[in-house]
């Protein structure tokens, strides 16, 4: 490559690779507190304390695949949060690879349902820095050979609806950090509408009923679409608009 050639499009950070980790977040978390900035990803081929939102626990076996981007921004942390839409977007891309395009869809914040059943799970995580910058974990959990039986709700694994054999986890993780790259440039390059319209194409319940479980309260309501943040816009059946920014949302009971 002819020296000063443009660093080609769709580069991504560098990946360390561990057999086991307790999990990729809190190494990740753990880095970051010393200091360090990223960009890197983090990946363990088993996660013996993976974690999902609100202290939830996430199963990894072998053969699924658990990585963390760690990375810094500049950007304020409410901004920085639209991340894990970027994260599920580059997921959907995994997805569509595997499955084929369409069999992926997107769930308010951010899983990833395969026929409706959750197949990755998105777990952002964020501290201020000493120089005043943000850092971010960015953490996704991809179900590639293994579901777990014993979740509330049901999952699925990538393997259940292939013909062959569902990628190794690292074939799977280049795939990922090259589809979360172009994500991440559209976001920095064309802002948040380009997310939000890309997330909104691949989103389900959207125009449906829903119960959206807020950490004090429980509010049912039409979800209308994503707003310009990345909040729900949920239509409560009194006309009135809530605007959701943390939760669990569910569709039809599920
Ligand atoms: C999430 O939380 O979905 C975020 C999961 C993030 C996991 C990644 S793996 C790499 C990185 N390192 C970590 O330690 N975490 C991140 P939440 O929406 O709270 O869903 C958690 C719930 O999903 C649990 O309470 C279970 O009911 C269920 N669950 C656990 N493991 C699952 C799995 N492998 N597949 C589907 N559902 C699962």
């Amino acid at each position: 490559m002819p020296s000063g050639w443009p660093e080609r499009l769709g580069v991504h950070p560098p990946i360390e690779a561990y057999d086991a980790l307790d999990s990729t977040n809190a190494e990740a978390r753990r880095r970051a507190e010393a200091g360090e900035g990223g960009p890197v990803w983090i990946t363990a081929a088993v996660q013996t304390a993976g974690r999902g939102r609100r202290g939830r626990a996430w199963s990894t076996q072998r053969g699924n695949l658990a990585a963390t981007l760690l990375t810094t921004t500049d950007r304020p942390a409410a901004e920085a949060a639209q991340m894990s839409f970027v994260a599920a977007l580059a997921a959907c891309d995994l997805a569509d690879t595997c499955l084929g395009p369409g069999a992926a869809r997107l769930k308010w914040p951010n899983d990833v349902l395969v026929h409706g059943r959750k197949a990755v799970g998105i777990l952002v995580e964020s501290g201020a820095r000493p120089d005043g910058r943000l850092w971010l974990a960015v953490g996704i959990g991809v179900n590639l050979a293994h579901a777990p039986q014993d979740v509330e709700r049901p999952a699925t694994a990538f393997a259940d609806h292939m013909a062959i054999r569902p990628p190794e986890p690292a074939a799977a993780l280049a795939v990922l950090a090259d589809a979360f790259e172009r994500w991440r440039n559209a976001w920095t390059t064309q802002g948040f509408p380009t997310i939000a319209a890309g997330w909104s194409d691949r989103a389900t319940g959207l125009g449906q009923r829903c119960e959206a479980r807020l950490p004090n309260r429980t509010v049912t309501g039409v979800a209308e679409g994503l707003d310009s943040d990345g909040a729900l816009r949920l239509r409560l059946d009194d006309g009135a608009l809530e605007r959701i920014t943390a939760g669990d949302v569910f569709f039809g009971g599920a």
